[in-house]
């Protein structure tokens, strides 16, 4: 008998975003798949995490066929934990991140999904350094924040990794083992720092990046900038001491 198929749910963090929902959600599919490697998945459920959209993100999410969630408080990390509680009565294997605006690409969840359907890792990082970013799609800031981001990862934590990217895999009992807290623009980091910490085997998949549909609420304005750098600055920094 074939082993059951790897059940995925997605978690996408919205915010304003009804011009880019629709098609992030109509090019995830829902269909059973092998992923390359010869296993089984199947994306289950979608779960949109909102908190305060003052456009029509609940009612398009609705429409594409993912559940909403809300979360009172703003915050990137605050709307993935909200998601995650959501997800909890009945959890899946692995869960998939994913922004709400279009820059990612649903149709290469297969690959990320790749390493952990195989069992050789516990959270897959989605490279946009390695793969194909399109011309405008990261800003200059972005880029270099992540580069550097990254070599503290390497120094402080001996963690190879070459992007912060949002899209990235992780299976349940490994999220839930790293206790994430971060409620704003360091959950990703916050991701990395504790994978590395704690053993998790990581592994990074290319992944290609295109310019976002609608308007930027991090990298593009000054305020998010400032606010994802002085963050990623301070939990790497933060962590960095003897493992409590
Ligand atoms: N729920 C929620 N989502 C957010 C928040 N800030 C950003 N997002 C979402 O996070 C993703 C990344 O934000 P984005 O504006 O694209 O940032 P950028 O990629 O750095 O330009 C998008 O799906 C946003 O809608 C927030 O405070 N709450
Ligand atoms: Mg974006």
């Amino acid at each position: 008998m074939l082993p059951r198929p790897l059940v995925v749910d997605v978690v996408i963090p919205a915010l304003d975003e009804e011009r880019a929902l629709p098609s992030v959600l109509a090019e995830l599919s829902r269909a059973p798949f092998e992923t390359p490697g010869g296993a089984r998945a199947q994306v289950r459920r979608v779960v949109v995490a909102d908190n305060g959209s003052r456009d029509r993100t609940a009612e398009v999410a609705r429409a594409g066929g993912a559940e909403v969630v809300f979360e009172p408080q703003r915050g990137y990390g605050a709307a993935c934990l909200r998601a995650l509680a959501h997800l909890a009565a009945d959890p899946p294997d692995v869960v998939v991140f994913l922004d709400g605006d279009h820059s990612d690409y649903p149709s290469e969840l297969p690959a990320l999904v790749a390493p952990l359907a195989r069992g050789e890792a516990d959270l897959v990082i989605g490279s946009r350094a390695t793969g194909r970013a399109e011309r405008g799609a990261l800003t200059v800031q972005q880029r270099v924040g992540n580069a550097l981001a990254c070599r503290a990862l390497r120094l402080l934590y001996r963690a190879r990794y070459t992007d912060l990217g949002p899209f990235r895999a992780i299976r349940w009992a490994a999220l839930a083992a790293l206790e994430m807290s971060d409620r704003d623009y360091g959950w990703t980091v916050e991701m990395q720092i504790k994978a590395a910490r704690r053993g998790l085997r990581h592994v990074e998949v290319p992944v290609s990046y295109r310019r976002r549909l609608g308007d930027s609420k991090i990298s593009g304005t000054i305020r998010g900038t400032a606010g994802a750098s002085r963050k990623i600055l301070w939990l790497l920094a933060r962590h960095a001491g003897p493992r409590p």
